[in-house]
């Protein structure tokens, strides 16, 4: 990208009469190395990510080998905290990395995977809290090609496999580190009846004096992240610990969007909105009305993002699905996690689950991907979001019973896509797309995604009557295609 001179910049300001306040405060955020942005700047560049609707995220590393057991005991919660969750010392962590020897590993399996799921990106732990990183760090001896028997960048073979596959590749990256010489844990006071005591770790310390140290080696490695593998996000994580602040989010921010002008970065860089972050990340959760910024929702499809041996709540597909429309009606993005073994292979609830959603996609893509909320979100009497919210253990989960006029909407240009929760075998009602709804627009074509055949249709003053056809295109949601015209 070319680079503009700080006194271009002034005199383009002064010149299109921004005022001097206004002026004044752009002024500050250049000269502090903040991204001096118009709104067509910042949408030209979070084009791609806004239109890609559906990601993949991984989280692996030498976690996945005791996956969730820790001598003997299998430890409540996420499977990547058992170095906190079983109060592991340094030392006997690292026995891990050379137990980590993923022989099965297959990275142009894995995208393909992911490209038949119908998956735009995907974003991979480079590091996570545990501090070993994936890939060849020439700073650190703590990483794949170093430590471990296996001895091969993984984020390089990834890569390089989503470029020929036409998937962005991003980077996980934990500012929280439980390995760097600069942190040690938290001296707390252990509670037996506490299921994790998670502060002791996950509210770990800086020693005195050392956070430059740490500040430099994470900005050596994302340097090395960024000039290999040039992520198309870096996604932050674990910044919520005392000693990292503002100044230090937003030195780290000035710092990668140097290096990589157009990256993408998330909102977990530093602990304050005023940062201008890229997008929020509300997690396991999708936020009831949307949010009136860009955001992602990531979630795990069972209840550990590494893996976890034990863990067999697996999400029905159904559900993950749903999610997506929930999320693509309310203009999000969905980020959905695998937690491959420690021999390189993505578990096969996982792999059966995204084939569906792939199946469902390749049929109904045209209603998720590049589309945008719609007027109206959905309508019917059974909210999509009941489906979502459920936090038991899915072996007693009980559906929802959705019915025919249960639609959730997205839209693109002059096309609406009405996504309907539950079969028809008769006629529907849409009855956003009346006349009574939506005034002088009229609808000018109707058809369903993946069925040849043209539908019946009428436009009535109280809704669009729509004959289903014969046969379903697919498993569990039905879209119709509506093209308006008029204003
Ligand atoms: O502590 C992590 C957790 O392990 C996982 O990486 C998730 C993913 O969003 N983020 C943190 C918790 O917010």
């Amino acid at each position: 990208m070319k680079r503009l001179s700080f006194l271009t910049i002034c005199l383009v300001l002064a010149g299109i009469g921004v005022s001097g306040c206004e002026q004044s405060a752009r002024m500050d955020k250049l000269k502090e190395g903040l991204r001096p942005e118009t709104q067509e700047q910042r949408d030209a560049r979070m084009a791609w990510w806004r239109d890609a609707k559906f990601g993949m995220f991984i989280h692996w590393g030498v976690y996945s080998v005791p996956a969730g057991e820790w001598k003997g005991t299998i430890y409540p919660g996420i499977s990547e905290w058992i170095m906190s969750h079983a109060m592991i010392p340094i030392e006997e962590y690292e026995t891990l990395p050379p137990r980590f020897n993923p022989v099965g590993f297959d990275a142009e399996q894995w995208v393909q995977m992911a490209k038949n799921a119908g998956v735009k990106y995907i974003v991979i732990t480079s590091k996570h809290h545990d501090g070993f990183a994936m890939y060849d760090s020439k700073i650190s001896d703590y990483d794949i090609v170093d430590s471990t028997g296996y001895g091969k960048d993984i984020l390089k073979a990834l890569s390089r496999e989503c470029e020929k596959a036409g998937i962005r590749f991003c980077t996980y990256y934990s500012i929280l580190d439980w390995h760097h010489r600069s942190q040690e844990p938290r001296q707390v006071e252990i509670d037996e009846d506490e299921e994790d005591n998670w502060e002791m770790y996950g509210m770990n310390q800086m020693k005195p004096g050392r956070k430059e140290d740490y500040r430099e080696y994470m900005k050596a490695q994302l340097s090395e992240i960024i000039s290999q593998y040039d992520p198309g996000v870096l996604w932050f994580d674990g910044g919520w610990v005392e000693w990292w602040n503002y100044e230090d989010g937003r030195d780290l921010q000035k710092y990668i969007r140097t290096l990589k002008p157009d990256i993408i970065h998330n909102n977990r860089i530093g602990i304050d909105e005023d940062l201008n972050e890229d997008y929020g990340t509300p997690e396991q959760d999708i936020p009831p009305g949307g949010l009136d910024y860009d955001w992602e929702t990531c979630m795990t499809m069972n209840d550990s993002w590494g893996y976890k041996r034990s863990d067999s709540n697996w999400k029905p597909t159904k559900v993950l699905i749903f999610n997506l429309i929930d999320i693509a009606s309310k203009g999000g993005n969905f980020l959905l996690n695998v937690g491959p073994t420690d021999k390189g292979l993505i578990p096969e609830p996982s792999v059966q689950r995204l084939k569906e959603m792939g199946a469902w996609l390749k049929v109904n893509g045209e209603a998720i991907y590049g589309t945008s909320p719609w007027r109206k979100r959905k309508e019917g009497p059974t909210d999509i979001s009941f489906i979502n919210s459920y936090e038991g253990d899915y072996a007693d989960f009980v559906e929802p019973e959705y019915t025919a006029a249960d639609i959730a909407f997205t839209s693109k240009g002059d096309t609406v896509y009405a996504i309907f929760l539950h079969w028809a075998n008769e006629k529907v009602l849409v009855k956003s797309l009346g006349t009574q709804s939506i005034g002088d627009r009229r609808v000018e074509s109707v058809s369903m995604l993946g069925i040849d055949d043209d539908l019946k249709w009428e436009q009535r003053r109280d809704g669009l009557v729509v004959s289903f056809p014969g046969k379903k295109p697919c498993k569990y949601a039905y879209v119709i295609k509506i093209q308006l015209r008029g204003e």
